[in-house]
């Protein structure tokens, strides 16, 4: 059989073998994409003596111990937040907005809301989303803007209380992690 009938009948065999499965196999609700930066936490105590990555203001909607995962992925100047949350209040509906601050003991510390144009009322001028868990306590929300942050002027993702709210104000921020956007 000539060489290049032999490399031939190999190129086959490979061509039909399967794809292998994605990497990381971590325990995601939502595809992570390839450029994408994550970050895993748990929320733990906003009063610490170690600042938590992830705090939590409302442990009766956000327990102790609970987890989020924030994807962020950059494409083609657009910018995509994915939340995902564990072990939450459910069924709820917490909306989810990126803050300009930082987390901390105060829910004030993470400030306003980002914006692309200060002041702008347009309906993507921030990254707004809801968060709906299930029975489980497990949900996942996902938005895409039209734009990339300004570097080192969004450092939040917060959780507001939502519906229902119980003994808090829709408003109230529940839960705070920290993300340099
Ligand atoms: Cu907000």
């Amino acid at each position: 059989m000539p060489l290049s009938s032999a490399a031939g009948a190999l190129m086959v065999p490979l061509a039909l073998l399967p794809t292998a499965p994605p990497p990381g196999g971590a325990p995601a609700a939502s595809p992570v994409p390839d450029t994408a930066r994550v970050v895993d936490a748990r929320f733990d105590r906003a009063d610490g003596f170690v600042p938590a990555r992830a705090v939590t203001h409302a442990p009766d909607l956000v327990p102790y111990g609970s987890q989020v995962r924030v994807t962020v992925g950059r494409a083609a100047g657009h910018t995509s937040v994915t939340v995902d949350l564990a072990g939450v209040s459910g069924p709820h509906e917490f909306p989810a907005h990126v803050h300009t601050g930082y987390c901390g003991t105060d829910p004030a510390s993470s400030g306003p809301h980002y914006q692309q144009v200060a002041g702008s009322d347009a309906a993507d001028n921030e990254v707004r989303m809801t968060v709906r868990t299930g029975p489980d306590g497990a949900g996942t929300s996902s938005v895409t803007v039209p734009w990339e942050f300004r570097p080192g002027e969004a450092h939040s993702l917060v959780l507001h209380a939502g519906t229902p709210a119980g003994p808090h104000a829709a408003a109230d921020r529940a839960a705070c992690v920290d993300v340099d956007f």
